[in-house]
């Protein structure tokens, strides 16, 4: 069955699922759409008119923790852990991943210094919560392998350096082993390939039209 993914360019949610089917080398074929302007065929089948979208057939999958699982099941090889109680965990992990893209956006988009140091300390105290969990030898999240975890977690990190190369102070905010890990995560061939290339320029200038003091107040 064909797969089509939906697709906003900057979207950290919808390069968790592009990584995901390019460590499985799974074909498939992706759809941009302008998020400021979706289509009407878009608002037709995106219950919550979020991407991704996971066409497969007739059918249309949303949420990417739901498609990064889909996925994991479907075509191997597995990524999620063997044991239930380790593979719970990194489920787990994966949600505060997620609550970690949240922050992103909200550190970004910040109008305010106050706002913006505000962001930069609970970004720092959940930094320092994550680098307690992953494993001490890395490279990945729990260590020499890749599992879906680590996709879940690598958009987060590519933007993180994107903010970082604009701010060095937010790359410091990544303690010893969790720059490691994402060290590892950013070199991987899959997670390199699952963006545009141009990334880095069409994230800044994306975010700093959105009127972020920390674009204004950068380096
Ligand atoms: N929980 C969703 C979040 C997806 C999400 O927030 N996507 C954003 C783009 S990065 C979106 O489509 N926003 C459109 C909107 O909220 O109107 C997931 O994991 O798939």
């Amino acid at each position: 069955m064909g797969l089509e993914l939906v697709s906003f360019v900057l979207c950290p949610y919808v390069q968790r699922a592009a990584i995901v089917l390019r460590e499985k080398d799974v074909p498939h074929q992706v759809t941009y759409i302008d998020l400021e302007d979706p289509p009407d065929w878009f608002h037709a089948i995106s219950p919550f008119g979020k991407v991704p979208l996971l066409r497969v057939g007739d059918q249309t999958l949303f949420e990417s923790a739901i498609i990064c699982e889909y996925l994991d099941e479907v075509y191997p090889p597995r990524l999620h852990p063997g044991d239930a109680l380790e593979r719970a965990r990194h489920r787990a992990w994966a949600e505060f991943g997620a609550s970690l893209l949240i922050d992103q956006y909200e550190l970004v988009t910040a109008r305010t210094e106050g706002r913006y140091r505000d962001k930069v300390d609970a970004l720092r105290v959940k930094l320092e919560r994550l680098e307690g969990v992953i494993d001490g030898e890395g490279p990945f999240f729990s260590g020499s392998v890749f599992r879906l975890v680590d996709a879940t977690f690598a958009p987060f990190f590519m933007r993180h350096a994107v903010v970082a190369w604009l701010r060095p102070e937010l790359g410091e905010l990544l303690p010893a082993r969790t720059r490691a890990w994402s060290h590892g995560l950013l070199s991987r061939p899959a997670v390199e390939g699952s963006v545009v290339a141009d990334l880095r320029p069409r994230y800044l200038e994306y975010f700093e039209a959105k009127g972020g003091w920390l674009f204004k107040h950068g380096g």
